[in-house]
């Protein structure tokens, strides 16, 4: 199970909800299971998918539906938000250089990729303009200055090393070499010829101790699957200026398992290394990173735009219950309840003991009504959406005549409009949970 074929189960496990005809308990557990599967071959720990599966079907059915959605569009935002929390929380990961040089010393087990993800790193940060370096700690492994140099030299970045001293001081001295030489970046490879965590940590510590590096990256390898976490877990505890650069996420079979347990520790992953070349290296962004592997820009776009809308409406309410009701706010409704589908029908969802649901029923709201209405008010200036008592009698025959409706129909439109507001400031705080049902937020 390769990240790709992870993603591919994944996308075709939610692609379940868009197929189907009803979004009800028993699909939500069909799909909850696919997921799961796909996830535990992935090597995700069977804790973490317990989690994500409570977690999707908790919130399926909790989360109120915004006017204008459906409980599948809510199915598919919280499916897709528990999958980038698994798989890498929300947030980019900062990447920033706060003073110069800036020492960045790498440590891991041997055969983690240390050295490739040194150059990778000096390749990341030279493209970024930055004036990089590296420095060869690793002084256990023969041939490991010739390695990295052969890596590193083709892009031009320079690489100090001398296989005679004790690491320490050859760290000390290149420091001291590329400060005078005015570099910005210093990436410093280091032996890590621990097999096991404990030791590893023990030496980490020694050696930053020594060298005081500005970030301390371990690099972790991501075939080792969930048993990631735990090394994650331990560094993360061992050094608080620690950042991570998971490797071999390229058809490793146990990526999304090591990416998961690393992310469920609150460890940072900052890059991770695609490829065995210097250039497959790849700033870890969560939501890039899942959208890819989803394969759905779709999903996302949806995301933002419930996103959006609550924070639209919630925005209206607090106008609202503030005394604000314009003209703008009653076309956002009436064209937030026209795409719910017929009229009546909205009007059957309406929360109980409402303004709105009373002055509707009791002013006929019919589609006709409501489509010269919405004619109405696409023919008003914004200053009349915004400020409705500044619309006289002959703006009143201006908008008829531009939305091809009658004067009355205008006047008509007008009292519900004066209506609906004053019965809207009547509502008191007390009754704002009905008001956040009604307008869905
Ligand atoms: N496929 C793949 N191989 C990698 C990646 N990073 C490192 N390697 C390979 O892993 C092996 C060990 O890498 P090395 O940098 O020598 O590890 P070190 O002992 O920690 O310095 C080498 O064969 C690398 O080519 C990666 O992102 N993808
Ligand atoms: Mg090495």
């Amino acid at each position: 199970m390769t990240l790709r074929r992870l993603g591919e189960s994944l996308a075709k496990a939610v692609s379940k909800l868009g197929r189907v005809a009803f979004i009800d308990r028993k699909v939500i557990k069909e799909v909850i299971r696919d997921i799961q599967r796909a996830l535990l071959m992935a090597d995700v720990s069977v804790e973490l998918v317990v989690k994500l599966s409570e977690n999707i079907e908790k919130r399926v059915f909790e989360e109120e539906v915004p006017l204008g959605f459906t409980r599948r569009d809510i199915a598919l935002k919280v499916v897709y938000e528990e999958l980038l929390k698994l798989l890498g929380g929300e947030k980019s990961p900062e990447i920033r250089v706060t003073k110069k040089p800036y020492v960045v010393m790498l440590v891991g087990i041997q055969g983690s990729g240390k050295t490739t993800s040194a150059a990778k790193l000096a390749y990341f940060f030279k493209n970024q303009g930055l004036k990089t370096a590296l420095i060869c700690a690793d002084n256990f492994r023969p041939g490991a200055l010739v390695q990295l140099k052969q890596l590193a030299e083709p892009y031009g970045v320079p690489v100090y090393g001398d296989p005679q001293k004790d690491p320490v001081k050859v760290v000390k001295e290149g420091i001291e070499y590329f400060t005078k030489g005015k570099f910005d970046m210093i990436i410093v490879d280091t032996a890590g010829r621990h097999k096991e965590e404990a030791a590893l940590i023990n030496e980490m510590k020694a050696l930053a101790k020594a060298i005081t590096p500005d970030e301390v990256m371990l690099v972790i390898d991501a075939t080792m699957g969930k048993q990631a976490g735990v090394q994650a877990l331990h560094f993360h505890k061992a050094t608080p200026i620690g950042s991570i650069f998971l490797t071999k996420l390229d058809g490793a079979a146990k990526g999304g398992g090591a990416l998961a347990a690393i992310v469920a520790t609150g460890a940072k992953i900052k890059f991770i290394g695609v490829g065995e070349k210097v250039e497959e290296i790849e700033v870890f962004e969560p939501t890039a990173f899942v959208n890819r592997l989803l394969g759905m820009g779709d999903l996302r776009a949806l995301v933002d735009k419930i996103r959006a809308y609550k924070a639209l409406e919630k925005d209206r309410i607090e106008r609202i219950l503030s005394g604000k009701f314009t003209l703008l706010d009653f076309k956002e409704q009436l064209r937030a309840m026209r795409k719910m589908g017929p009229l009546s029908k909205i009007l059957e969802l309406l929360p109980g003991g409402l303004a709105f649901k009373v002055s509707s029923a009791e002013l006929q709201l019919t589609e006709t009504k409501i489509k010269k209405w919405m004619a109405a008010l696409d023919s008003m200036t914004e200053e009349e959406l915004l400020s409705p008592s500044i619309i006289d009698r002959s703006r009143i025959r201006r908008i008829a005549k531009g939305a091809g409706v009658t004067t009355k129909d205008i006047k008509d439109l007008l009292t519900t409009y004066n209506l609906i507001k004053k019965q809207l400031k009547r509502v008191s705080k007390r009754r704002f949970k009905y008001m956040q049902s009604f307008f869905g937020v």
